[in-house]
């Protein structure tokens, strides 16, 4: 069993201590704010698509963010960006197998796959994956669910409204933090049903998916309300459209709003940081960090 703990810190935010067991790897919270990199080996996705189409280039790149600070790579083979063309699970095992086993082998960093689809992560997790970050947490078929029970591995369970295809179509909520929550006490039921203990849970509101720059900003506003379920967030905001439309800048200029996001989500207490850009996440943090501890 790893203990992959950094410093505890920042116990005047969190309440309650907590465990993430992912696989052989095994987190206590309150920690130092983990910090997940995102490497994606498609050819459109929002922000970096067809930079690492190819798998040698992902894995030189999965290195660079390990060697960078990631305590976690995200490995994706399918761009879920709004309107998104869905591909097969047999071209999208075809993207991310190779790249999760070479990094694997090649670093020691925990490695997890961003897919929607049962017999990918079956294959990744196969491949060396030790977490399965799941956008399609929605969904009513059980089967992811019994795969991640059957590997004793990590799961992020992130709500999502409608599919990448339509969610951005007219998003609606009467109360998107209540029913995000909702959400999150129900799944965390029907995991539990199909086998996935608590303790393999994160939860992750879903920035962007199937929710307008209002309903955005109020979930982050509400993060530490979260934290009443007992289990660690994740947040994925880095370089996400709502940056664009409150500041104007395009996709590749907006590092400084989504640092600003990462700090407000180290002082709510957030977990887990999905980020495309390692180093200055992890210097923005480690500040923060530095200050919430005086
Ligand atoms: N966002 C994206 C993809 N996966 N997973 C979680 N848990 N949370 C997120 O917010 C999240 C996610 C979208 O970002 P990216 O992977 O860069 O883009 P694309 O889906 O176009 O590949």
């Amino acid at each position: 069993m790893k203990e992959t703990c950094g410093t505890p810190s920042g116990e005047a935010l969190t309440a309650a201590s907590m465990v993430w067991q992912a696989g052989p790897h095994r987190w206590t919270f309150p920690s130092r704010t983990l910090v997940m990199g995102i490497v994606n080996v498609t050819p459109d996705s929002f922000a970096d698509g067809g930079r690492y189409a190819d798998p040698v280039r992902a894995i030189e790149h999965g290195l660079e963010l390990a060697a960078q600070g990631a305590d976690i790579l995200d490995v994706g083979g399918e761009s879920t960006r709004p309107g998104a063309t869905p591909v097969s699970a047999e071209e999208e095992r075809r993207r991310v197998v190779p790249v999760i086993a070479g990094l694997v082998r090649q670093c020691r960093v925990p490695v997890s796959v961003d897919t929607m689809k049962p017999e990918v992560a079956a294959e990744a997790l196969a491949a060396g994956a030790c977490i399965v970050n799941d956008v399609g947490a929605n969904r009513s078929d059980p089967t992811m669910w019994r795969r991640v029970a059957e590997a004793g591995a990590g799961y992020v369970c992130m709500h999502m409204q409608g599919t990448p295809q339509t969610m951005q179509e007219r998003p609606v909520y009467r109360d998107v933090v209540a029913e995000v929550g909702a959400f999150f006490e129900e799944r965390l039921q029907r995991l539990a049903e199909a086998g996935v203990r608590p303790v393999q849970v994160v939860l992750d509101v879903g920035i962007g998916f199937g929710k307008t720059v209002a309903h955005n900003l109020q979930l982050l506003r509400a993060l530490a309300s979260f934290r009443r379920l007992g289990r660690p967030l994740l947040l994925g905001v880095s370089r996400k459209s709502f940056l664009g439309a409150i500041t104007g800048a395009p996709v590749e200029a907006r590092l400084p709003g989504s640092l600003a996001c990462a700090a407000w989500a180290v002082c709510q207490g957030v977990a887990v940081l999905r980020v495309h850009d390692v180093a200055e996440t992890v210097q923005a943090i480690r500040v923060m960090e530095a200050i919430l501890s005086r």
